[in-house]
């Protein structure tokens, strides 16, 4: 609790300090080096207190929001119940096997039948050499907001399973965790293979994960092992991870797809708000606050846009990109990371962050999020609608590339706003 207040506290001062510091793609060498002075003219008491109120940029692991399923869900377990079942870090098992149904090749298998299951201390005697981190949002697909955005530690995948030294016929890799043997609350994903070997464009591997945050996985949030696919929504990192299977199977096989989802669909790039006052004076400017998932394809540009009701709109524009959208500002990275990591340090194996000053190499990160604001200027009496959408790294307006709700959350927020005389 102290810890976490503290690191709050922390968060606050740096925000107010450094906003309208942060610029788009700049490198963070360029925004350290703009003036101060363009916050000093700008900052308002009212922004001030907003800006204040912001969450850390990394999401305590407690904080998490928990969407987990399981009848009871596994991290209910008694710490007793989860040695008996091997969800602790001493009783931990993987079985890497061949699909029976649609088999691979494969020169080793790791079971239990055959009392040569992986453990934990396996992992951790790849982790010596192989060892990687990196900051992620995990987003559940149905719900569109991050749960939380925190620091993945693990091994790649890839190095476990090059240990069962597959041959041929081998196109899709699916896993699952613990799940109280109940088939029924089986909860499935799976990716291709050839994205588990290699790593396109500058996308982190997926991995075998067993820490966030710097500390142990906690129950809660998977642990011991959960699997953390980086460009992917929440329901393709499974939790409390037990059985991997290699297999010959063309397509994807998830539970997810079970509910009409676009389970190949990488995190989207959209925005959030997280403060709008809904009432205020007439010519007075108007603080706003608000969030930005970075999805696959970067962000250059948060906007906003404020409407009077009733006032034409054009036609035939359902995303409003004829709108007169203007600039908000995209927060710089903040001096306290929050999320309970230790010294405030941002683990050394973190991609995307220099091992010598601990500092993003660019910002904002992709796959994370960011905090932006805005000074609306004031407005005549009357009632308005609020709106905030990104622009992508491509130049793309929300909702496109991909507008679909199935294939995560990407609608244009609107909120309505109130002046009065
Ligand atoms: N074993 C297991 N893993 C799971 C799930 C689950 O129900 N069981 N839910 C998935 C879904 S749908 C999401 S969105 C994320 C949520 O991760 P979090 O609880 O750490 O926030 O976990 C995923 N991994
Ligand atoms: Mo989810």
């Amino acid at each position: 609790m102290n810890r976490k207040s503290s690191t709050f506290l922390g968060e606050h001062t740096r925000l107010t300090r450094r906003f309208f510091l942060g610029s788009g793609m700049a490198g963070l060498a360029a925004i350290r080096t703009l003036p101060l002075l363009a916050e000093d003219r700008q900052r308002d008491p009212k922004l001030q207190k907003q800006l204040d109120a912001l969450d850390s940029w990394l999401t305590h692991p407690d904080k998490f929001r928990d969407v987990s399923r399981g009848n009871p869900k596994p991290h209910s377990l008694t710490e007793e119940q989860r040695t008996a079942v091997g969800l602790t870090r001493d009783t931990w098992t993987l079985e890497l096997l061949s699909d029976p149904e649609h088999p691979a090749k494969l020169g080793a298998t790791f079971s239990k039948q055959a009392n040569t299951p992986f453990d934990f201390n396996a992992l951790l005697k790849l982790a010596e050499q192989h060892a990687v981190s990196f900051p992620k949002a995990m987003t559940c697909l149905n719900i569109g907001c991050p749960l939380g955005n925190g620091i993945w530690e693990g091994v790649p995948l890839r190095e476990v399973l090059w240990l069962t030294q597959p041959r041929e016929n081998v196109r899709r890799v699916f896993y699952y965790g613990y799940h109280n043997d109940d088939p029924k609350q089986m909860f499935r994903s799976s990716l291709p293979v050839g994205r588990v070997l290699e790593d396109p464009f500058d996308l982190p591997p997926v991995i075998l994960c067993y820490k966030l945050n710097g500390e142990w996985l906690s129950p809660e949030r998977g642990g011991p092992v959960r699997l953390v696919f980086p460009e992917g929504y929440g329901f393709k990192s499974i939790k409390w991870l037990t059985h991997i299977y290699l297999s010959n199977l063309a397509h994807a096989n998830d539970t997810y797809a079970e509910q009409n989802n676009d389970v190949d669909s990488p995190l989207k790039t959209f925005c959030a708000t997280l403060s709008l006052p809904g009432r205020v004076k007439a010519n007075e400017p108007i603080p706003v606050t608000g969030y930005a998932q970075v999805g696959i394809s970067g962000l250059k540009k948060v906007q906003v846009w404020v409407h009077r009701d009733g006032d034409e709109l054009p036609a035939n524009d359902r995303y409003f990109s004829q709108a007169p959208w203007t600039d908000a500002n995209i927060l710089a990275p903040p001096e306290a990371w929050g999320g309970g990591i230790t010294d405030n340090r941002i683990p050394a194996t973190t991609l995307g962050f220099s091992p010598d000053t601990g500092q993003p190499t660019r910002w904002p990160i992709r796959l994370s999020m960011v905090h932006w604001a805005a000074l609306l200027p004031g407005l005549a009496p009357g009632e308005y609608t609020f709106r905030c959408r990104t622009i992508d790294d491509k130049g793309i307006g929300q909702p496109l590339p991909r507008p679909f709700r199935k294939s995560g959350h990407a609608a244009i927020e609107q909120l309505s706003l109130t002046v009065e005389a």
